[in-house]
């Protein structure tokens, strides 16, 4: 985009100038436009949005700022730089982020949960989240250890073909399901998918901790959906830094703060 605006200014001057400034503009405003569509989180199908940015978070409430699912803290996670905005940084201990049951996050027909995570320590059982009261009760768990578990229905899936997180850097994770199948995407590529299926748990959404096993990472952007997520939504998440209120007032702004992502 940078270079497409010095263009501009350099063909502006041009010898044949408004002709050319008013096709630039109109590829311009092509571009802009494109860009921003491509900047907005899929709002489709959409629950609930904690974005854990620093203004939402009110003592021990964190905000779901699209949905009614407020969390509450546990421990201490400190607010501290996301992959948008702040984000929670767990450590591994004792804390963790719980949120209420409701049957939109219960994901037992369709369903996604979508977050973007930074694990500080890679080489021990990471719990991630938990929607379940035991290991072989009704609901979901995803945890990882050098690969991805997801269990739901009670069946472990093992999800280690090419999905590998790295510590100290963000990987943008997709669990989505359509009733039969689960499907986990790392970084806008499927990882693997299997036939499960999920059975529908009352207990809280828990995210930091599986049963005892407490998250050592940062964990930001958590989204849930009622639906599949197909991968060119998935994509899209992916470049979206968020839901902003600025979106029609200030095109460049989001314009520019999707490009320093790609
Ligand atoms: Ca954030
Ligand atoms: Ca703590």
């Amino acid at each position: 985009m940078e270079k497409c605006i010095i263009n501009f200014k350099f063909y502006y001057k041009f010898p044949y100038g408004q002709q050319y400034a008013i096709i630039l503009s109109i590829f311009l405003l092509t571009v802009v436009s494109g860009n921003v569509l491509n900047a907005q989180v899929v709002t489709d199908g959409l629950v609930s949005y904690w974005s854990l940015n620093r203004e939402t978070i009110q003592d021990n409430t964190v905000k779901d700022t699209w949905g009614s699912n407020d969390g509450k803290i546990n421990g201490e996670p400190k607010i501290t730089k996301g992959r948008f905005g702040e984000a929670l940084a767990f450590d591994g201990v004792d804390d963790y982020l719980e949120i209420p049951d409701t049957d939109t996050l219960r994901l037992d027909s369709t369903g996604s949960i979508e977050f973007w995570i930074n694990i500080t320590q890679i080489n021990k059982y990471q719990g991630i989240l938990i929607k379940a009261l035991t290991w072989t009760g009704s609901g979901y768990v995803l945890r990882y250890s050098s690969e991805y578990q997801f269990q739901g229905g009670w069946e472990w899936v093992d999800f280690h073909e090419d999905g590998e997180l790295i510590e100290g850097e963000w990987s943008h994770v997709v669990m989505t399901t359509d009733g039969e199948t689960a499907f986990l995407y790392q970084d806008g590529k499927l990882v693997v998918s299997e036939e499960t299926t999920v059975a529908a748990s009352t207990h809280p959404l828990i995210i930091g901790e599986t049963l005892g096993y407490y998250l050592n990472g940062i964990i930001d952007e958590v989204r849930v959906y009622d639906k599949l997520l197909s991968e060119q939504e998935i994509k899209q998440n992916m470049r979206a830094k968020g839901l902003s209120v600025k979106d029609n007032s200030n095109n460049i702004t989001i314009t520019w703060a999707t490009l320093k992502i790609l």
